[in-house]
């Protein structure tokens, strides 16, 4: 590698002349200068000063399978000297996505065993969302086309995923989503339950509006609800329990077709390997992508339930869709062999059995008790921190979102990676966390605390 040649200054310098980042502030960034990564293992990241930082959010929510993992460079080093590329149009396959589709298969929820790849969850959406509406015209019914969604949903960042999601902001800057997409209230009760009202009524409440959206358009307008199992992005917004069973209800009532966004929750993270088995959901897609891979390669599949797959494959002709890297062989090796780790290492069941409860009562025990924090919640190992100015009356400070930000950043310089979004910290480390790993995030998120408490008490 050749980046050694180059200091930290210089790096930056190109960086900023170069660079445009992902959801940046471009201006702002090149002022202050980018973090530069420079390496990792196991579950620290290394920074181009040496600084060793225990990574809370497995890179972007996708690293279940934690850094240095020599058998995944390997099977892509092997995949690519046999078979670097070869494209799966034309009625042509190669090995590996053929032996991935069966073990998505085997691991998927029942009626779900058909796979369409793609490199990003972005991608698996735009295709979910024309894969569904082209069912409907399969089916002879057109009409049914509305795709019901919900606010601060996050389903991607391209024209399609952008307007499947929920994000004002993204919104504001997309002259024109795709049509006919609607977005109703999201079942986060910290700050939508009414005083009194109890989590189970709430989850009703919530899901109910999705049942006003359908009753609004008329049913035989609507193809189908989407949502992720567990909303990511938008803030580890774990829904009551009453919440999903009464969404399968109202999509069964109405015949519309549910629609699972499972990139963050997918490959064990909730404790199974899909979180529709943890919720008991029976989708009729499920978009996956991230922890496929452990995010060593982009790949993203597309879980197409049985009753879409028969009416594509039966009535469908040619699905004029698919892309260039579709099933591509070395990305699909190595989710492979990703899938391997996860269960020989048994990943998922220590997530559910172990890790999972672990770190729910460590939160509980020893995070939940400062004077910021409003609430912790989680599920396996997605976990959320409220961050208030006053507990009882869940008073934020101000400007918004300014107070997770200084959290983070002392979180950052104690050697502990957490992202914020809005108040909320999120959490969601690589599955190969230990209990001692859990133990020493808790202690570096209460340092963490208490040094934003001093600086937040001051404003
Ligand atoms: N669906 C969900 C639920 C996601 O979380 C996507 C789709 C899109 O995947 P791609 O691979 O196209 O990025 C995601 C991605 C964040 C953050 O800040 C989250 C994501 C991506 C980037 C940033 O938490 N999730």
């Amino acid at each position: 590698m050749t980046y050694q040649n180059y200091s930290l200054k210089q790096l930056q310098q190109i960086d900023a002349a170069h660079h445009l980042h992902p959801f940046t502030d471009h201006k702002e960034l090149r002022e202050a200068g980018s973090r530069i990564i420079t390496r990792a293992n196991g579950p620290f990241i290394y920074d181009s000063e040496g600084a060793e930082i225990l990574d809370g959010m497995a890179g972007l929510w996708c690293v279940n399978v934690g850094y240095g993992r020599d058998e995944l460079a390997e099977a892509a080093y092997v995949q690519m000297k046999e078979l670097p590329y070869y494209n799966s149009f034309f009625k042509c396959s190669t090995p590996t996505p053929v032996l991935l589709s069966k073990k998505l298969a085997e691991i998927a929820p029942k009626n779900v065993s058909q796979v369409f790849y793609g490199s990003s969850g972005s991608e698996a959406n735009d295709t979910a969302l024309r894969l569904v509406r082209h069912y409907w015209v399969l089916e002879g019914r057109p009409e049914k086309n509305r795709i019901i969604s919900r606010k601060m949903a996050y389903h991607g960042s391209t024209v399609a995923g952008t307007s499947l999601g929920g994000m004002d902001p993204m919104h504001k800057q997309l002259g024109g989503a795709v049509p006919n997409i609607v977005h109703v209230m999201m079942p986060y009760a910290y700050e939508l339950a009414l005083p009194g009202e109890s989590d189970h009524d709430f989850g009703l409440r919530a899901a109910g509006a999705i049942e006003d959206a359908i009753l609004e358009a008329g049913a035989d307008k609507v193809a189908a609800f989407i949502g992720e199992p567990v909303m990511g992005a938008g803030g580890v917004k774990i829904p009551p329990a009453s919440y999903w069973p009464e969404v399968q209800r109202i999509c069964r009532k109405y015949d519309v077709l549910l629609m699972l966004d499972e990139v963050i929750t997918g490959y064990g993270r909730t404790g199974e390997w899909f979180a529709a088995q943890t919720l008991g959901i029976e989708p009729d897609t499920i978009t996956t992508a991230k922890a496929l891979t452990s995010g060593y390669q982009p790949l993203s599949a597309l879980l197409v339930g049985d009753r879409i797959a028969s009416t594509l494959v039966e009535k469908g002709g040619e699905f004029n869709h698919g892309y260039t890297y579709s099933g591509h062989p070395v990305a699909c090796a190595v989710a492979l062999k990703n899938l391997e780790i996860i269960e020989r290492e048994g990943l998922v069941d220590r997530v559910r059995n172990d890790t999972g409860p672990y770190f729910a009562k460590a939160l509980q025990e020893r995070v939940a008790g400062h004077d910021l924090v409003g609430e912790v919640r989680s599920i396996g190992l997605m976990g959320a921190i409220e961050i208030v100015k006053d507990k009882a009356t869940k008073e934020r400070f101000l400007p918004a979102g300014s107070a997770a930000v200084t959290v983070r950043d002392h979180a950052i310089a104690n050697g502990m990676m957490l992202r914020a979004t809005g108040d909320t910290m999120i959490l969601s480390p690589p599955l190969i966390w230990t209990r001692d790993t859990i133990d020493m995030a808790c202690e570096r998120i209460s340092k963490a605390l208490d040094l934003a408490q001093a600086d937040l008490r001051k404003r």
